[in-house]
C-alpha cells in the first residue's frame, strides 16, 4: 500500500507497506525516514526531536547532501550538505511491483531558488525501493549545457543497540581524512568507535558491514568511491536541538557518498549513479 500523508504542520510524506517491510518517505528532501521489516530492529534511526518542519533537514533516516557534501568549498553561509535535503521533490512514479515490492522515484530538478545558490540546470531522480532489503538509487542529469561538479552523500543514519557494541567491517588498510583533526590516515582492522568520529574513507570496497549485538546490516554501493562515517558522541549532541544528549548512543552515519577527492564532474547531457543497497 502507498499512502500520501500529511504530518501535523503540512510536512508531506509517503507511508508505504507491503509484505516485505513498512517505510515513509518525506517529499521534502525524497527523505526515507523510516524502513522496518518485520522480523528485525528498524535499519534507520530518528531523533525524536526532530521538528519535522519545512526548511530543516530531518535528523536522522537518509538525508540526500547534494550538489555539495558538508560545507560549501566558497561560501559557508549557504546551506550545509546543499539544498536538496530541504526541497520539496515530486513524486513522479510509484508502483507496487508484482514481486510484493513497492517502487518509488522523487524527483528534483532547478529552480530560481536552487539557481541562485548553484547556477546549473539539473535533474536528480531518486528510486527508492521497498521490499525484504532497501534500495536507493539517486541519478543525477546535467540538463546544462556546460559541466558541472558535484559532491554527495546519502547521509545514512543506522539505528544501532549501542555505538560502543558495534563494529565496521570492510575498512582495513583503507585510507581516511579525519575532519577532527584535518589529517590522513590508514584504517587497520575493522572499525570501533568509543570518542565522536567524523571521517571520510576513500577508495573503499563495494561492500561495508556494520556487526552490532543482535544483527548485521550488509551496506553495497555503486557509482561511490567514498564512506563517511559519524558518530557526534555527548558533547555535540547536547549542543544539537534536534538531537537528545544520549542520542548519539543509538545511531551511526555509515553515508554513502561521494565526497572530498571523491566528487564528481558531470558533463553536460550525461548523468551520474549512485546505487546502495541496505540488507
Ligand atoms: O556526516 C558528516 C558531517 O559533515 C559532520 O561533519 C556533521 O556536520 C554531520 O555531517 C551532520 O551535519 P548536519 O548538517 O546534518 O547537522
Amino acid at each position: 500500500m502507498i499512502q500520501h500523508k500529511i504530518l501535523k504542520n503540512s510536512f508531506p510524506y509517503l507511508e508505504i507497506s507491503n509484505q516485505y517491510a513498512h517505510a515513509k518517505i518525506s517529499l521534502q528532501g525524497a527523505h526515507v525516514f523510516a524502513y522496518k521489516a518485520p522480523d528485525k530492529p528498524a535499519l534507520l534511526w530518528l531523533s525524536p526531536k526532530s521538528t519535522m518542519q519545512e526548511g530543516k533537514a530531518i535528523r536522522g533516516g537518509i538525508p540526500i547532501c547534494f550538489p555539495w557534501f558538508g560545507r560549501h568549498k566558497a561560501d559557508s553561509t549557504l546551506p550545509q550538505h546543499g539544498f536538496a535535503r530541504i526541497s520539496l521533490w515530486k513524486v513522479v512514479d510509484e508502483e507496487e511491483r508484482t514481486n510484493g515490492t513497492t517502487y518509488i522515484r522523487l524527483q528534483l530538478t532547478q529552480t530560481a531558488q536552487t539557481r541562485k545558490l548553484w547556477a546549473y540546470d539539473f535533474e536528480v531522480n531518486l528510486d527508492v525501493i521497498v521490499g525484504e532489503t532497501l534500495t536507493l538509487s539517486m541519478h543525477i542529469t546535467n540538463t546544462d549545457t556546460k559541466p558541472f561538479e558535484v559532491s554527495t552523500a546519502l547521509h545514512t543514519y543506522l539505528n544501532i543497540s549501542d555505538i560502543e557494541n558495534v563494529e565496521v567491517v570492510g575498512l582495513d588498510d583503507t585510507e581516511y581524512y579525519d575532519a577532527l583533526t584535518n589529517s590522513t590516515h590508514r584504517q587497520q582492522g575493522n572499525l570501533s568507535i568509543h570518542t565522536e568520529i567524523d571521517r571520510v574513507y576513500q577508495h573503499k570496497q563495494a561492500s561495508i558491514t556494520l556487526l552490532d549485538s543482535d544483527r548485521e546490516i550488509s551496506i553495497t554501493s555503486e557509482g561511490s568511491g567514498s564512506l563517511v562515517v559519524w558518530n557526534p558522541w555527548k558533547e555535540k549532541s547536547i549542543t544539537m536541538a534536534d538531537m537528545s544528549d544520549d542520542g548519539y548512543k543509538t545511531m551511526l552515519c555509515l553515508e554513502t557518498a561521494n565526497a572530498r577527492e571523491d566528487s564528481r564532474v558531470i558533463e553536460a547531457g550525461k548523468t551520474h549513479s549512485i546505487d546502495v543497497i541496505y540488507r
